[in-house]
């Protein structure tokens, strides 16, 4: 005779869609109003939208969609300008949002000053990779509005603050990496259906890794303790697991959603030509942070978690190295010129 009782096994939520693992997410939590699904699910709206015309990106000869005029001789908007203004027309449309910051813009830019949610995105990553079909994302992050008056520069808070980040790849799928707080969970695109579907719950970012990720390119300008790093990764030495391969894509969502995944490291150290770093705080490297801490990794700009820097500006721009604990720990000890 069947056990019914202990044969019984909770279904998978594999293939649950997005939008109801957001419900469920909300189910029982004090407070929900449901506003925040409904920001959540016009981000992943804005994706969608974002993700058709970068999926027609390959005839921009035909459409020119990356700037240049189009078959008809008119001047048609980049990709990255018209993924800003969907992202920014879909959020404000929401009207959950009191603040939002792009990097598409030069300020931050007042919503509903009566929105419960503050929003910042680099709405088209990596664009420099249209050209040639290699992976692109958008990335975002959330915080609350704080009580009372809201202003532009309530948005500069530490990443400890965000209540959600994620991003999207439009690679050989089309996936979002979303966190809410509770773990880093993927969703890919079906495009028949038109809707996301979880597909790995759970991310966790191993201890360890194979391969490190940074553009080898600026070693003549990277500090003596930063190219020690490199030469030490690159070394030979089996019981350390050396050396690590090298994989640099050239877009933050491609290189970050690959080392989340496999582990290893991904580093874009200061150098002589970006003093600060080349990546940006608000958007970049605060929601990119959230979401490797979530998953069991660490980032760091080389002495400070990035969780704990206020950005000075939208726009600030701070050294990003993140990845698997045991291997972002290994790079600290370098940058500071003490090498175990
Ligand atoms: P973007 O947001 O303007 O596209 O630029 C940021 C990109 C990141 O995606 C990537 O990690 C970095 O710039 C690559 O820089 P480099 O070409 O200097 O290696
Ligand atoms: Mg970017």
């Amino acid at each position: 005779m069947v056990d019914t009782k202990s044969s019984f096994r909770p279904p998978s939520l594999v293939g649950t869609t997005l939008e109801e693992h957001i419900l469920l997410g909300m189910r029982g939590a004090p407070g929900a109003t449901g506003d925040f699904a409904s920001l959540l699910n016009a981000l992943s709206l804005a994706v969608r939208i974002i993700n058709a015309r970068v999926r027609a990106a390959g005839l921009a000869g035909v459409f020119g969609y990356t700037g240049e005029t189009n078959v008809h001789g008119e001047q048609v908007q980049k990709l990255d300008e018209y993924a800003n203004e969907v992202l920014c027309t879909v959020i404000e449309r929401s009207g959950r949002c009191a603040v939002i910051a792009s990097e598409e813009l030069a300020e931050a830019r007042m919503c509903n000053p009566d929105g419960n949610y503050m929003v910042a995105f680099d709405p088209l990553d990596g664009s420099s990779n249209i050209d040639v079909n290699v992976s692109i994302g958008t990335i975002f992050s959330i915080f609350r509005a704080p009580e009372g008056v809201v202003s532009t520069t309530s948005l500069l808070r530490p990443g400890r603050e965000l209540i959600a980040a994620g991003y999207a790849v439009y690679g050989s799928s089309t996936t979002i990496v979303l966190s809410t707080g509770q773990g880093v969970h993927e969703f890919t695109l079906d495009p028949s259906a038109g809707e996301f579907f979880l597909s790995r719950p759970n991310l966790r970012c191993p201890t360890r890794g194979k391969t490190y990720s940074i553009n080898e390119g600026n070693f003549a300008s990277w500090s003596k303790g930063i190219q020690r790093w490199s030469q030490f990764v690159k070394s030979e030495d089996k019981a350390l697991g050396l050396p690590m391969g090298h994989r640099y894509v050239g877009s933050l969502v491609a290189d970050a959603h690959r080392t989340l995944l496999k582990g290893g490291i991904f580093a874009y150290p200061a150098d002589r030509k970006n003093a600060e770093g080349k990546l940006r705080l608000l958007y970049e490297a605060q929601p990119m942070a959230f979401l490797m801490e979530q998953a069991g990794g660490l980032a760091t700009d080389g002495v400070r978690d990035i969780l704990d820097i206020v950005p000075t500006d939208p726009h600030a721009k701070v050294p990003l190295i993140l990845g698997s604990h045991d291997d972002v720990k290994v790079y600290k000890e370098f940058a500071a010129g003490s090498p175990t």
